[in-house]
């Protein structure tokens, strides 16, 4: 399923997972490549195309996206607690093509627990390179780019259009009966004073509860 449509569905559920109050260990972030041209930085909202490799502290991979699952970059959504703390943190200010090398404290990590292979207690080294930055589903610039007659109101046929052309953009077909029903769904979540329009408002993450 998209990233894009499925961070707009279930924006409300991940942003309530807000993180506690724990001292914030130490991460360390290295560049180690940065393009020459940079046409902006990532920001908290917006959405990275990653490629990554992790590493437990004795040097042995546990996952590459390059040569697990699909092999494909991921997409993800950056200030949201949609991965874990580290990455939120490490992966700012990045621009499409940079690669990092972030050292992830447990306390941004797995923590306690640990998770799946990831023993308690693991301090993890990711090698980060971002294929390209976008606006997140729930920026201003996103609102703007969605609001095609620009009064400042998502429309549902705005809406429409929109997940039409994300699914497009992610080489999916476009299905207006899918996109219908998407449509509905968010309207009937997000048009808080239901009038048939989104509101900006409406739209927009408050910035203050992540
Ligand atoms: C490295 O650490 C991981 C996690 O603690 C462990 O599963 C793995 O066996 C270790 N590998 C070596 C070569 O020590
Ligand atoms: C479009 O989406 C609907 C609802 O999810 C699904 O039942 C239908 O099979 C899809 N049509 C195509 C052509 O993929
Ligand atoms: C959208 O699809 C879901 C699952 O297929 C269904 O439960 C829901 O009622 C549909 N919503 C609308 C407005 O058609
Ligand atoms: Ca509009
Ligand atoms: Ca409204």
């Amino acid at each position: 399923m998209l990233v894009v449509a499925l961070s707009w569905l279930c924006s409300s559920a991940l942003v309530s997972v807000s993180g506690g109050k724990l001292p914030e260990a130490e991460l360390k972030t290295e560049v180690l490549h940065r393009p020459f041209i940079c046409r902006r930085k990532s920001k908290y909202g917006d959405m990275l195309l990653v490629h990554h490799d992790g590493f437990f502290a004795n040097g042995t991979m546990f996952y590459s996206s390059r040569s697990h699952g699909d092999k494909q970059p991921m997409w993800f959504t950056l200030g949201i607690r949609e991965a874990i703390k580290g990455w939120d943190l490490g992966l700012q200010d990045m621009c499409a093509g940079e690669k990092r090398r972030l050292v992830i404290p447990p306390a941004l990590a797995y923590g306690k627990e640990g998770k799946g292979k990831i023993p308690p207690e693991s301090t993890l080294t990711f090698i980060v390179e971002v294929m390209e930055v976008r606006n997140g589903p729930r920026s201003h610039e996103s609102f703007q780019e969605m609001d095609l007659n620009d009064d400042w109101r998502l429309s549902k046929d705005e809406v429409k259009a929109y997940l039409r052309k994300e699914f497009e953009r992610h080489g999916y077909p476009p299905n207006d009966t899918l996109h219908e029903n998407m449509t509905e769904d968010i309207f009937a979540k997000e048009d808080t004073n239901k009038d048939g329009f989104l509101s900006s408002r409406e739209f927009t993450y408050k910035h203050d509860e992540l």
